[in-house]
This record gives structure tokens, sequence and C-alpha cells, in this order.
């Protein structure tokens, strides 16, 4: 099998953080003898866009970005080219693979070693540290692609590979059991649809908060029984204990993008509960009751993606269809417009952008 691999591609590149996205006609695309061993060459069918990507490309994180960057860590594509002298390759040539965050890491430290990957201080970030999927050609590496079960569409499959794992090792690490009720603040955003039905694939209680007609429709649509709209809740804490039985939930996970989606969490968990911290804001801190926090037994965890067997199951329960990607197809030159909605708070579940033309 070979493939004719152009010299040049569109892309969408950032040049410095905060600039403006120009798309690009003739970015270069390396050719199979530049890759180096380990490497492979995507050539990308769709990509999802996370709102990591527009941290990314604000600027507004304290770690920063490579730039010129290009963004994206939610691509699904046709494997292209491989690096020569890739020893022990598990993918091979014309296999359909996701990029996701973690686009490498050594396997051989101890936070390899113990599955957490992401946590490798030589790991390779897709669309922050390495270029990402907002271009027609991606380089990544054969260890960390994950193969797309055949048969699911790639469209669908695209935002698995961030939101979805993210969300689904989250909830598999917050301490729940079925029947038990999760909180899930930032519930209408593209992580938060997802984690509604990865919830319920666990037999979980959603109570979803977000804000608007069309998150709390999509959330009550994918199974959450109960919707909070944080914009005109009175006192939040008080209607999750209602709808508890006065006990408050078993778990939250947070993935809100503002500060102020953490805040009540310890208050409204019962004794024993978990806070998974997921979303990212850049600078914001929460205030808890320490008091409260050791007296009610409450664990907080910080959750960052998930590792190459985390994609693999987020992906498999998705690709047999009890979890869905709620998206609208754009195009890459959408992308500045869609980083817009995102910060507007209008896109209810996600934007995938079409990158086959
Ligand atoms: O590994 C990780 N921890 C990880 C992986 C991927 C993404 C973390 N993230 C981070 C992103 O960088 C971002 O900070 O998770 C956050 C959410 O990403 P997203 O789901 O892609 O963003 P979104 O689609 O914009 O959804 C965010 C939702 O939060 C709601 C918004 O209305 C939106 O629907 N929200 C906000 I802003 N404040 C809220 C609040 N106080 C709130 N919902 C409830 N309460
Ligand atoms: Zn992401």
């Amino acid at each position: 099998m070979s493939f004719t691999i152009p010299r040049t591609q569109k892309a969408a590149v950032v040049s410095t953080a905060g600039a403006k996205i120009e798309i690009k006609t003739d970015h270069p695309v390396k050719t199979q003898a530049e890759l180096a061993p380990g490497e492979c060459l995507v050539k990308l069918e769709c990509t999802g866009v996370c709102h990591t990507d527009l941290h990314a490309a604000l600027g507004d994180w304290p770690v920063a970005a490579n730039t010129p960057l290009i963004g994206g860590h939610e691509g699904v594509g046709i494997i292209v080219a491989i690096g020569n002298n890739t020893s022990h390759c598990p993918v091979k040539l014309g296999d359909r693979v996701g990029i996701k965050w973690l686009a490498d890491s050594c396997l051989n430290c101890e936070h390899c070693r113990k599955g957490r990957e992401q946590n490798c201080p030589e790991a390779k970030l897709s669309g922050f540290t390495v270029d990402g999927t907002f271009a027609q050609y991606v380089v990544s590496y054969v260890n960390h692609v994950t193969p797309i079960p055949e048969g699911f569409d790639s469209n669908a499959a695209a935002s698995i590979l961030c939101a979805g794992v993210t969300t689904y090792r989250a909830i598999k690490y917050s301490n729940t059991a079925a029947g038990d009720w999760i909180v899930l603040p930032g519930a209408g955003g593209g992580l938060g649809h997802l984690a509604v039905q990865y919830a319920r694939t666990r037999g979980l209680r959603v109570i979803a908060i977000d804000t608007g007609a069309a998150k709390k429709k999509l959330c009550l649509s994918l199974g959450a029984e109960a919707w909070i709209d944080f914009k005109e809740s009175k006192d939040i804490v008080k209607e999750i204990k209602a709808h508890t039985g006065g006990e408050g939930a078993h778990a939250a996970v947070v993935t809100a993008t503002s500060g102020a989606g953490y805040q009540q969490a310890v208050s409204y968990l019962r004794a024993g509960g978990t806070l998974m911290a997921v979303g990212l804001p850049g600078t914001a801190t929460f205030d808890s009751s320490i008091f409260f926090t050791v007296f009610k037994s409450i664990n907080i965890h910080g959750s960052y993606v998930g590792n190459r067997q985390d994609a693999v199951e987020a992906l498999d329960i998705a690709a047999r269809g009890d979890v869905k990607c709620h998206f609208e197809l754009k195009e890459l030159g959408d992308l500045a417009s869609t980083y817009e909605g995102m910060q507007n708070g209008t896109v209810a579940g996600r934007v995938v952008l079409n990158m086959k033309d």
C-alpha cells in the first residue's frame, strides 16, 4: 500500500499566543523520509474542537504552548506513512487511527509504568507542544495513536478522543456505583454532554448544571434526571440536596471552564463524596472548607485526559452506540467562529471540522 503525499497542505496556524488564526494553504507536509523512527503521518478526515484548543490559542494557561502552533487533538484519519526503522510497530499503513491530546510518552518512566502516561515528563501534547489536527496531515506516534473500531463513523469518533476519554476516565475513578448521584457542572458543553452519557452507562443518576434552553434540552435528552441553570438558580447546594434526599451527591465531575463551577462542590457532596476536577480555568482557585472536607471525608482528585487503555475503552463504548457525540460538522475555515461560540457559551455539545476536502 502506498499513498501520494502532497508537499503542502491547508492548516490553521496561530503565530503567537492570542494572535488571530490564519488558514494557510501552503504549509509544508513532512515526507516519509523526514519521519523519525516511531513517527507516522496521518491524513486527517476530521477533528473535533476542544475548549483546550481555545485556551492554547489565547495563551490563558500558566503553561505556554509552542508557537507558531497548529492546534487540535481530537483527530481521526488514515496512516499514510511510517518512519524508517520503526520497530515493533503496532499499526500499519492504511489503518484508521485517532489522535488524542497525549501524542506520545516514553512508556518507561514511573508514571508511564503506573499507567499515568499523561504525567510522563517527556509527554508530547498534540496541538500544544507538537502540531495538532487542524491541518490536513499530522505527524503522530505509532505507540500512542488509537485504533478506531471498524464501522464507527469518523466524525462521531473524533471527540471521543479527548472529550470522551477524559470524562470516561474521570467517572471511572469517581468512587461511584450504580444508583449513585453524580453532579456535572458544564454538562451542556463538549466534555459535559459525553459525561452525562458515560455516567448513564454506569447506572449513575445525573444532575446536570449548565445554562440556556439548548443545553437543558440536550442534557435531559441524554438522560440527565435533573437540571440546574447556574445563571438562574438562587441556591445550587440547596437544589442538589433536595434532589438527593437531603444528603447531597456522591460525586461531581466539573468540566466548567470557570472557577465558579467548582465553588460549591464540597458543600453539595455527601460524606465520602468525590470531586473530580477536569475543567481548566488558567488562574482560578477554589475555596472549600477545610473543616468540612475533613469532617465529611471528601476526596478531591485532579483528572487529566486518559492513557491508551482509557482511550480504547471510551471508544469501544461509543462505537457500540451507548455514547453518542452530539456535534455540528463544519469546515476548517469555521475555526475562529467556533472559538467565538465557545467563548460565548453558545456551543451545545461539540463542533467537528471536516478535513477531507
Ligand atoms: O484532561 C482534562 N482535565 C481536560 C481535557 C479536555 C478539556 C480538561 N479540559 C478542559 C478544557 O480545557 C476546558 O477548560 O475542560 C474544560 C471544558 O472543555 P469543553 O467541554 O471543551 O468546553 P465547553 O464545550 O466550552 O464546555 C464548558 C461548559 O461549561 C459551562 C459552559 O456553559 C459550557 O457549556 N459552564 C461555565 I463556562 N461555567 C459554569 C458553571 N459555573 C458552567 N457550567 C456550570 N456551572
Ligand atoms: Zn481536549
